[in-house]
């Protein structure tokens, strides 16, 4: 799939020399529940993303908007355990979180997430500290489980994780399914904020609970990870996502959300994630409803630095990054 005959983000063109914003497909599926595909999920929404228009009425520009974008070649790790294949999509997307581009990874499973905030701990901002950073999380589900099926780095966990791994606070919108457990973490740990979509959701008191969370938002400060679960949406834009759920955020919840995030004054959107991205055989409806949140991202990721809210903390370099060879996760849980 080398050069031409790879789809790129957009159909835009790949250049060469500086990158600005880096397109990292992870299709990465070891525990989904029972959906298949996730693993094509990144693909189909590169394929899908050729059919989104490149006008952003909020930019007012057409994309990439002077920015060079580049679809890197999709991490294909075969790694023979699970505490290896994290070690290795770590330490394929380390090299792109030096501060100088903007990382939009494209998974995979949710458990794409604890390799994410490893490679978080490079960032600039983050400075290996991950207490500084702040996950806004879109889901259905909380992801707050200890273990799924006897897995801590089920699809399920991947919330708990990130906390595991010690960033700063967790604001999670959507969520609507969760075990009594996850509720307990919920109510016991003090950085996390949850907006049930029970409540953003009703009728009589949504507009009340949506306001609350976009100040929510705009209230955060420093570096923060978007991880955006298209699963958080209704089950109805996202059916063939590894596990729809009926209740869930409408498109544009999810968009208001993103502009909310980024021009909040005193935070910088470092890096984000789209995952659980199924593909739909019938209609391209959920790759295309992702490709369309993916394009959302990256004009209101140019916009911010347009406005001067974003600039890069290290030198730019060039396309070809080798990977990191990252060890972590193996060896710290290796004897277990
Ligand atoms: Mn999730």
């Amino acid at each position: 799939m080398e050069g031409e005959d790879m789809p790129t983000f957009l159909g835009l063109d790949q250049g060469e020399g500086d990158v600005d914003v880096a397109i990292l497909s992870l299709p990465y599926e070891l525990t989904t529940s029972y959906g298949q595909g996730t693993a094509l999920g990144p693909m189909a929404c590169i394929e899908a993303s050729t059919q989104v228009e490149l006008y952003d009425a909020q930019l007012g520009q057409d994309l990439p908007a002077g920015l060079s974008m580049r679809t890197i070649q999709p991490w294909n790790g075969e790694e023979p355990t699970l505490l290896e294949q994290l070690d290795s999509m770590a330490g394929y997307l380390i090299p792109w979180f030096r501060g100088d581009c903007f990382p939009l990874c494209l998974g995979g499973e949710h458990g794409i997430l604890p390799p994410i905030m490893e490679a978080a701990r490079h960032h600039p901002l983050v400075d290996n500290d991950l207490s500084n950073l702040t996950v806004v999380q879109i889901d259905a589900h909380g992801d707050l489980r200890e273990q799924l099926d006897g897995e801590k780095y089920s699809h399920a966990c991947a919330a708990a994780r990130a906390l595991d791994a010690g960033i700063g606070s967790l604001l999670q919108v959507g969520i609507r399914a969760y075990s009594k457990e996850e509720h307990e973490r919920m109510t016991a740990d003090e950085r996390i904020t949850t907006f049930l979509a029970r409540d953003t959701q009703s009728l009589c008191q949504g507009v009340h609970h949506w306001k609350q969370w976009l100040e929510t938002l705009s209230s955060i400060e420093g570096p923060v990870h978007l991880t955006i679960d298209i699963d958080g949406l209704d089950g109805s834009l996202v059916p063939a996502t590894g596990t729809p759920v009926p209740g869930g955020l409408t498109y544009w919840q999810v968009h208001e959300t993103i502009q909310a995030l980024f021009t909040a004054p005193n935070a910088v959107v470092v890096s984000a994630d789209i995952n659980e991205i199924g593909v739909q055989e019938d209609s391209p409806l959920t790759q295309f409803t992702a490709a369309m949140l993916a394009a959302n991202v990256v004009a209101a990721h140019a916009s911010a630095r347009q406005r001067g809210a974003w600039n890069a903390t290290a030198p730019t370099s060039g396309f070809d990054r080798l990977p990191h060879d990252f060890t972590g996760f193996s060896a710290s849980n290796g004897g277990e």
